[in-house]
């Protein structure tokens, strides 16, 4: 008698981190004052515009990726950030 296969369960995915600290940052500041951050600190926007913080991130294969954007905002501070994503 043969049996049915089942089919093969997807790989589960894999994660990389990437810290903000750790990216091309211009404008912005590393800072450790405020409690909660991972890695070795956080990003502080200070300037009200043209502060940026660059990922270059090389994937393995081709293919689409899941990303997830962590960030926290001080109280009483209105921010508008834009996230861009190229290819
Ligand atoms: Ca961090």
């Amino acid at each position: 008698m043969r049996r049915a296969s089942t089919p093969a369960s997807p790989p589960p995915p894999r994660e990389k981190l990437y810290q903000a600290e750790d990216a091309a940052i211009v404008g912005a500041e590393v800072h450790r004052a405020s409690a909660g951050y991972t890695g070795s600190g956080y990003v502080d926007y200070v300037h009200t515009s043209g502060d940026f913080i660059e990922w270059n991130i090389a994937a393995d294969t081709g293919g689409t990726y899941r990303l997830g954007f962590r960030y926290a905002l001080g109280s009483g501070v209105a921010l508008t950030v834009t996230l861009l994503a190229a290819d």
